[in-house]
């Protein structure tokens, strides 16, 4: 089933959508005139509160940019550009309220160029090799032909997905909630081929590697080459997949193969693949060492330098949830007192256990009717009806609480410098009469 889409869907017109918001676009004096001088939520998602985040833009010296929409080919265009060199974009969460999420709103995330779209996907080669006793060269015409194909519908979730909360600023482009979409996709588990190959005891960690060139031009040089512990790249959900949502893989979503390793960061799930190679230790290709992808393991004190050696890598992504209808910004007519919400959350490895709504800044919660998963590693849609007490001003909030009892804090917490892991609570706001 798919629900309607576009913004505010329910809601009628919208008393301010810019993202980040609320600061951008149009400008504060005009936003201020619509809602009468309140400023909803600060720009960071955090905890400032709106009057303080006004009174810091207005005091900056030139005016904030709006949200800057994308134009692509076959992409919608509410999707927020996050970065053009790489080409980033978001999906706003109000975009996000399909069952199974439509090509056209999937985020995207690239680190290097777009390489062009290849004439004969069936003849395009992967390459298995290192600790195996058979080196492997496997076309995707192959893959399909000589193994059973599975479909599932699963998250993929950028690693970042949530840095922009983080105070102060984290490094990197600034995901709000919408680094991450669920489709249905399409291939083989990994492990069925890494079985053809025959792993060797040595056999530890995976490095992927792909066809896109690197940013400078330097083609002697990976874009981004991650890899997962290789209990991770043998759990049956860890796929090479050539189709998204019934279509063959587009090539803006790494078509016309990649792979998809849900429940952790999105960079694992390397786009146009070309070689997995099992090495006998951890990797350490590009966007393996240092702060990337890594979590600090001795709390370190926000906006410090860090260092390398208290990090570890980040693996299963964190618990969340986003309200994706109404949209930010939706406005109600006066006397509404009733307001049906609809959402998504996810957990990483894990599952969602329970979603809460408030109304009251977090001071009381109401528990949501949450779905069950379609299979592992699917979001879990939920819904709420809320009562609204008075016409007015209200922000509503939405928590996840995992499986093992872990719910999303207030604050994008444990600051590290490139932002991993901020889960903090989505809210929006609305305006009744
Ligand atoms: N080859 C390649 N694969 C890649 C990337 C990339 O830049 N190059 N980006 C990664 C990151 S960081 C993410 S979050 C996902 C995004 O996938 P999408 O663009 O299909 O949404 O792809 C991953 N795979
Ligand atoms: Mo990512």
């Amino acid at each position: 089933m798919a629900h309607e889409t576009g913004d505010a869907a329910e809601g009628g017109s919208s008393f301010n959508t810019s993202r980040r918001g609320l600061l951008g676009g149009t400008g504060l004096a005009a936003m201020g005139a619509i809602i009468g001088g309140v400023m909803p939520l600060s720009p960071d998602g955090g905890g400032i509160p709106a009057a303080h985040a006004q009174a810091g833009a207005a005091a900056a010296p030139a005016a904030p940019k709006g949200p800057q929409y994308l134009k692509f080919p076959g992409k919608n265009d509410k999707l927020v550009v996050l970065g053009e060199k790489p080409l980033v974009a978001e999906t706003p969460e109000s975009l996000l309220d399909d069952d199974t999420t439509p090509i056209d709103k999937f985020f995207i995330r690239n680190n290097g160029q777009l390489p062009d779209e290849t004439k004969n996907p069936d003849a395009w080669k992967i390459t298995i090799d290192g600790e195996v006793n058979n080196k492997l060269e496997i076309t995707v015409g192959e893959l399909k032909s000589k193994y059973k194909a599975v479909t599932r519908r699963m998250v993929l979730e950028c690693g970042g997905n949530g840095r922009a909360a983080f105070s102060p600023p984290a490094r990197g482009n600034q995901w709000t909630n919408g680094g991450a979409g669920c489709a249905e996709w399409t291939g083989v588990p990994l492990a069925e081929v890494l079985k053809t190959a025959g792993l060797k005891k040595s056999a530890k960690y995976t490095a992927h590697y792909a066809a896109d060139l690197h940013l400078s031009g330097d083609a002697s040089k990976p874009t981004i080459s991650r890899g997962v512990r290789i209990e991770k790249a043998m759990d049956p959900h860890t796929m090479l997949v050539w189709a998204m949502n019934g279509q063959p893989l587009p090539n803006i979503h790494g078509g016309p193969v990649r792979l998809i390793v849900p429940g952790w960061p999105g960079s694992a799930s390397q786009k146009w693949l070309t070689k997995i190679t099992i090495r006998d230790k951890e990797h350490d290709g590009p966007g393996m060492t240092e702060f990337s992808y890594r979590l600090a393991i001795k709390p370190m004190v926000p906006g410090d330098k860090g260092d390398p050696a208290n990090f570890r890598i980040m693996e299963s992504m964190p618990v969340r949830s986003i309200i994706t209808n109404p949209a930010n910004g939706a406005k109600f007519a006066a006397g509404t007192k009733e307001l049906k919400l609809r959402g998504a959350s996810w957990a990483g490895d894990l599952t969602v256990k329970q979603v809460d709504v408030s109304t009251d800044f977090g001071a009381s919660w109401q528990r949501a009717k949450l779905e069950k998963p379609k299979n592992k590693f699917d979001w879990q849609r939920w819904t709420a009806t809320l009562k609204l007490p008075t016409d007015g001003y209200f922000e509503i909030w939405a928590r996840a609480t995992d499986s093992k009892g872990v719910a999303q804090p207030h604050l994008a917490g444990f600051w590290n410098p490139q932002g991993y892991g901020g889960n903090a609570m989505h809210r929006i706001a609305v305006l009744v009469g």
